[in-house]
């Protein structure tokens, strides 16, 4: 399908191409582009220019000052840089903002066992899915718009803030707990991009608003929204079980519940979820697709090497936090489910794992849990790694006392 070239019929000597790109070929590359971004299964579809996205780029600097970061290295790389969609591509002229739902439905209960994992994360990885996707999109756009279009596709891995890009295209607009909502679909969507040198009308900004409602800021259990639409990373779960690669704080780990990956707590109750969120229509993102809506927290604490951990979860976000990670993080759900029948696991780690990381929280949750003051004292002994021995020393007293 070939329908515009850009700037103009081909007939058109060269020359000319720049002064003939009047309104019309943006408006009508606007149309195209929101077709093909729809028949690929892009729910949302926007487009802002490619200038720096300035608003964002001063609370983005107020977020790092304030330490918000935590120890996100790429988060704190200069807002210039983050906010500005040309330092990615220098020919980009516009962004195409494209949200795609990933909801896969409502969590089950907790069969009793169970790590829980954020909806985001139950199918295949996104961000190969969606990128798969953009480069199809692009190919579509050329081939539809008769030209070579330089660009670039993004979604979430990228020094770029997305969701400053989707609201300035429309895509919805900031809630008090940061997510991009979109009035009619809630947030459980991801943000991806294609940023073009193609000139596109731009879409309106997003606009909404949460009115009064505060559940989220109430329901976030660690304190981590410290305003309407600041959140504080090294206090959301959601950092801490998977961009975190040291320890969760002791004081923070009975407040992560049964979360294994990510946390959903403070979209659940947003009042635009549970009126709007529309399941995916993406086969890669249901429960069947991947790790789905729980992990056995006894088999994932089994898991002892690196290769063992790809195979059960290569191409899913799971492999996010490592092996460690993730072992750490069932490690903070066994504790404070006190799990009895995950003590032989807990015990396994503390005995042969190979990650001090894992040694140490699982002497927490054995803590926690009771019962195994010898096996603790023994690894105690035998523990070489300081803050994995204090770990168990703490876990041993409050067997003892608990
Ligand atoms: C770092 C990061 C995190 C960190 C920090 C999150 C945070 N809120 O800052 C952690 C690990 C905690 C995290 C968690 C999650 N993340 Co995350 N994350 C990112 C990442 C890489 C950067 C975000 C960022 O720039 N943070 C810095 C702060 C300063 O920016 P911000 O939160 O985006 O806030 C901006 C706006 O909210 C705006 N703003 C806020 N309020 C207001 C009010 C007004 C008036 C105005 C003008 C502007 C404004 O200003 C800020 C600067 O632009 C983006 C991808 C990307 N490259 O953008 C994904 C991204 C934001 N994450 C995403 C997801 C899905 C999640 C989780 C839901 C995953 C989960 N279930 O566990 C949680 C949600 C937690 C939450 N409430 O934010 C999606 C969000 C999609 C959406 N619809 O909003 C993104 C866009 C990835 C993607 N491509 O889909 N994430
Ligand atoms: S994701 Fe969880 S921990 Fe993070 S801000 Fe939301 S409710 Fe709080
Ligand atoms: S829960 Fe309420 S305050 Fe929070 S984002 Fe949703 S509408 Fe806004």
């Amino acid at each position: 399908m070939r329908l515009y070239t850009r700037g103009g019929p081909a007939t058109h000597a060269p020359g000319i191409l720049e002064a003939v790109e009047t309104a019309e070929p943006a408006r009508e590359h606007r149309k195209v582009v929101e077709e093909l971004a729809r028949a690929a299964g892009f729910e949302l579809v926007g487009v802002t220019s490619a200038e720096p996205l300035a608003g964002g780029g001063e609370r983005l600097r107020r977020w790092q000052e304030a330490g918000m970061a935590g120890e996100m290295g790429y988060m704190r790389r200069p807002p210039e840089l983050l906010s500005d969609p040309r330092r990615l591509q220098k020919s980009a002229r516009s962004v195409i903002s494209l949200g795609v739902s990933y909801y896969p439905g409502e969590h089950p209960e907790n069969p009793g066992d169970g790590g829980r994992v954020a909806r985001y994360a139950w199918g295949r990885d996104y961000h190969r899915v969606i990128k798969e996707r953009l480069f199809g999109l692009r190919r579509e756009l050329e081939e539809a718009l008769g030209c070579r279009i330089r660009a670039r596709a993004f979604t979430d891995a990228v020094p770029l803030l997305e969701r400053s890009a989707a609201q300035r295209a429309g895509l919805g607009f900031f809630g008090r707990n940061s997510c991009l909502i979109n009035p009619a679909m809630g947030s459980y969507f991801f943000i991806a991009e294609l940023l073009v040198d193609l000139k596109i009308e731009p879409n309106l900004p997003g606009e909404g608003t949460c009115g009064r409602c505060t559940r989220c800021i109430d329901r976030c259990p660690t304190g981590a929204i410290k305003a309407p639409g600041v959140v504080d990373a090294r206090l959301c779960i959601s950092y801490l079980t998977i961009e975190n690669r040291g320890e969760i704080p002791r004081s923070l780990r009975p407040l992560v519940g049964d979360w294994a990956f990510g946390c959903d707590l403070c979209q659940e109750v947003c009042p635009y979820n549970r009126r709007k969120a529309r399941k995916s229509r993406w086969p890669e993102f249901s429960a069947e697709a991947g790790a789905g809506p729980y992990l056995k927290i006894a088999e994932v604490l089994a898991i002892r090497s690196e290769e063992e951990f790809e195979r059960r979860f290569a191409g899913t976000p799971l492999t996010r936090p490592g092996r460690a990670g993730l072992l750490r993080n069932c490690c903070v759900v066994a504790g404070n489910l006190r799990l009895e029948e995950a003590v032989p696991a807990l015990v396994g780690c503390l005995r042969e794992d190979p990650s001090p990381l894992v040694r140490g929280h699982a002497a927490w949750a054995l803590g926690e849990i009771g019962g195994a003051e010898e096996e603790l004292s023994g690894a105690a002994h035998r523990e070489r790694d300081p803050w994995c021995r204090r770990e168990m020393e703490l876990a041993l007293s409050r067997a003892t006392v608990g």
